[in-house]
């Protein structure tokens, strides 16, 4: 008999409701949920691969041990002991930041993995701590910090009331919207233009989100602050700055702004100076207006400078926090209150000095922390729901130096890339089997709304969950950990209660006073409503105002200055960019043969006019260099590139010995990041510039 049971898809930031059927215990259709309130029916290709994670053979369900003959299954509290004795001892020999943690982007969409995991890395005490973070939305939360006082307080872009929507860096139809979630993006903007909205995007690629704007303008990678700088002087010079009553520092932001003319930002961007000062009249002219800016001006080298003028940019022109511009969403579990506010630099990396920021160094320094001897190097690994090898930047040296640990545990359902090199995998069960309450994007959704999903599927006796993993982990390092003995039995009951347990205290003591049981109530979730002003009350800075020019930001404008100002490329040279499809998941889904069938999507883009310039030809296998690497793959000619610059995804490059990942090696291509470089990283927090890379293309050797 088919039965058909609610959930929600958390591959990515969207957080789609589903509905899946299920017969004699096997899933037999995913649609999207029309009584979501949120996604409103809405779901891309890559709910349908649920299925396929589901009924994946690669998968792991048993912890599995690294011998000289091979993978070994090994049982749960077995594997927990031996982790726990390892990680110990590595930490009794070469002390406690000998041990390094990183932590990848699944954790954010799993409940279990909020709820347990950082416990589990607190009980570690090592500074050595990277995650996804410094390789994607640090600048995001390093300008709203600064702003508005916490790490997580993001604004997003209120699409479904705005009339001006400006998009810099983000191509949310692949993307499906990132520190914005917003299920459906293409028909909310169709709707923001059906209402007389206007959509402008700013992206060196002509892309699939550029093809349904208004208005889209080529920017020469690494030069977004240029254009930002100048819509600001523009605004503060026409007199059309309207900010709030509790908003400070205009007249600095006046000043440090003043020498970044639209003609001056012409010269650096690539955009003319007329469409520059237009878009800045035109921005603080609209009923309402809001500015988003995501990868491609976070993943550069003036990420911080981009996503601080962003703000800027919405605040000066009176948009944050009315209806219709940038506004914060209050979710029914109040995260915020639940993570710290975030601090920089309180402690350095040990080889190259770079800062933390909330307590993680830049992933940028990984592997030289790993391969340089003296006290403090990295001798052990964590990697939880992360792979750094194809994900961050110089993976090809980082893939070296995991090969000369002392030991490495992965949590992580496949044998990839980067597990490949660990001691012991121990995977976590699939979204299908889990229970879901999202702590994490309803902190970031364009609409109040709340859902909790139960398991769609039971788990397997011989499967964990990724809390049990945490909780079995968590009990085996609290052993031996130091520490008084009220602080462990604290830690032992936090790990004991369930994520459900979790998230129902959450909800009850959160502002709408709901509760699991409610929540269950409710097909498709609650509509808790728009989102509502709620500064300057909410805000985390002491005095409940705006500071708009932090000394950290003003510290880096000269260096935007010169920079960008000096720039001249070399006359072969290019400039790489990253991509987005909407039916690859960053480095993994590659299995998943549903959704990699297809044309392939691995190519270098180039516009025909830099292929003709170096006699290249469309389809021919290329050499692509950078200062850190060179890989083979094939080109195809674009007119969506901007001339002199070039784009490839990253997330490929599968055919490594000793991964298990069976029609992902059959996907051709090779890494973006063993050509990224992680020296070149934007310093203000380490942030690594993914974008932006210079590159020479030839034609490979035959
Ligand atoms: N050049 C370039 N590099 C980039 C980017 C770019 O645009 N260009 N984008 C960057 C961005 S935004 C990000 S977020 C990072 C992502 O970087 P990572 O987080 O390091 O990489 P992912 O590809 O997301 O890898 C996810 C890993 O989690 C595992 N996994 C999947 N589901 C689960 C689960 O439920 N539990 C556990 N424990 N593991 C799971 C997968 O098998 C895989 O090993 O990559 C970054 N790297
Ligand atoms: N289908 C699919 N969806 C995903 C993911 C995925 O891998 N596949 N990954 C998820 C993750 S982890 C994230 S963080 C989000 C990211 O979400 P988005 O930020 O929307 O992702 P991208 O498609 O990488 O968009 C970045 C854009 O920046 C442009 N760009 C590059 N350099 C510059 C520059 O210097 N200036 C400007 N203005 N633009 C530039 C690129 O051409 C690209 O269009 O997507 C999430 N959603
Ligand atoms: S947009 Fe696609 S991948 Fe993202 S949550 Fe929705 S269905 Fe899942
Ligand atoms: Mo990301």
């Amino acid at each position: 008999m088919a039965t058909v049971r609610r959930t929600s898809c958390n591959l990515c930031e969207a957080i789609c409701g589903v509905l899946v059927t299920v017969e004699s215990g096997r899933v037999t259709d995913i649609r999207g949920d029309e009584a979501d309130p949120l996604s409103r029916g809405h779901i891309c290709p890559k709910a349908v691969a649920l299925r396929d994670l589901q009924e994946d053979p690669d998968r792991l369900t048993q912890p599995v041990r690294r011998t000289a003959t091979g993978w070994q299954e090994l049982g749960w509290d077995e594997a927990y002991a031996y982790v726990a004795s390892r990680l110990r001892a590595v930490q009794e020999t070469s002390g406690r930041n000998a041990i390094g943690v990183y932590l990848g982007n699944p954790n954010v969409h799993s409940v279990g993995a909020m709820t347990h995991m950082p416990a589990v890395v607190r009980l570690l005490k090592t500074r050595n701590r990277f995650s996804a973070t410094s390789v994607d939305q640090l600048p995001h939360m390093l300008a709203v910090h600064l702003l508005y006082g916490h790490q997580l307080m993001v604004p997003v872009a209120d699409i479904d009331r705005t009339s001006y929507l400006l998009i810099l860096g983000a191509n949310p139809l692949a993307s499906n919207g990132s520190m914005m979630t917003a299920p459906g993006f293409g028909r909310r903007l169709k709707e923001l233009r059906k209402r007389g909205g206007r959509v402008v995007v700013i992206d060196p690629r002509r892309t699939e989100t550029a093809a349904v704007a208004d208005e889209h303008h080529f920017v020469r990678p690494g030069t977004d602050a240029a254009f930002l700088l100048a819509l600001i002087h523009q605004i503060l010079l026409d007199g059309s700055a309207r900010p709030a009553a509790y908003v400070d520092g205009l007249d600095t932001v006046e000043e440090v702004t003043r020498e970044w003319t639209p003609e001056r930002a012409a010269s650096v961007t690539g955009i003319a100076a007329g469409d520059i000062r237009r878009i800045a009249r035109e921005f603080a002219a609209a009923e309402t207006a809001a500015c988003y800016g995501r990868l491609g001006v976070s993943t550069q080298q003036f990420g911080a400078i981009c996503q601080w003028a962003v703000q800027v940019l919405n605040v000066i022109t009176g948009n944050l926090d009315r209806p219709g511009g940038s506004m914060f969403p209050r979710p029914a579990v109040d995260t915020l209150r639940g993570i710290g506010r975030g601090h920089l630099g309180a402690w350095k990396s040990r080889v190259r000095s770079l800062p933390e920021f909330g307590g993680e160094l830049p992933t940028s320094v990984m592997a030289e922390e790993i391969l340089t001897p003296g006290d403090g190097q990295i001798r052990a690994m964590v990697t939880i729901a992360g792979n750094p090898v194809l994900s961050t930047p110089n993976g090809r040296r980082l893939d070296e130096a995991l090969e000369t640990l002392d030991f490495m545990v992965s949590v992580d359902p496949y044998i990839n890339e980067t597990t490949r090199h660990a001691d012991v995998i121990l995977p976590p069960t699939p979204p299908l089997e889990r229970e879901h309450y999202d702590l994490a994007f309803h902190q970031l959704a364009v609409r109040n709304t709340a859902r909790w999903n139960d398991a769609v599927l039971p788990r397997p006796s011989e499967s964990r969950h990724d809390w049990e993993i945490f909780r079995g982990l968590g009990l085996a390092l609290l052993g031996s950990a130091g520490g008084g003995l009220r602080q462990k039995a604290i830690t032992a009951l936090r790990l004991r209660l369930s994520p459900r347990r979790v998230v129902d205290l959450g909800l009850r003591v959160g502002p709408y006073r709901l509760s699991v049981r409610k929540l269950r109530r409710s097909a498709g979730g609650v509509d808790l409503g728009p989102l509502q002003p709620a500064l300057p009350g909410a805000l985390y800075t002491k005095n409940k105002r705006i500071h708009l020019a932090p000394a950290l930001i003003l510290d880096d404008l000269p260096r935007a200055a010169s920079v960008l100002l000096a720039a001249a490329p070399a006359d072969d040279g290019l400039l790489l960019i990253g991509r987005r499809h909407l039916r690859s998941n960053n480095s993994w889904m590659h299995n998943s043969a549903r959704l990699v069938k297809g044309k392939p999507r691995h190519q270098l883009l180039m516009n025909p006019a830099d292929l003709s310039a170096r006699e290249l030809s469309d389809g021919q296998l290329v050499e692509i260099t950078s200062a850190s690497g060179v890989i083979s793959v094939e080109v195809a000619a674009s007119n969506e590139m901007m001339p002199g610059v070039v784009s490839l995804p990253h997330g490929f490059g599968h055919n490594r010995p000793g991964t298990r990942l069976s029609v992902a090696n059959q996907v051709a291509g090779a890494s973006a990041n063993d050509l990224t470089d992680s020296a070149f990283t934007d310093p203000v927090a380490g942030t690594a510039a993914l974008n932006g890379v210079p590159v020479t293309v030839t034609a490979a050797p035959a």
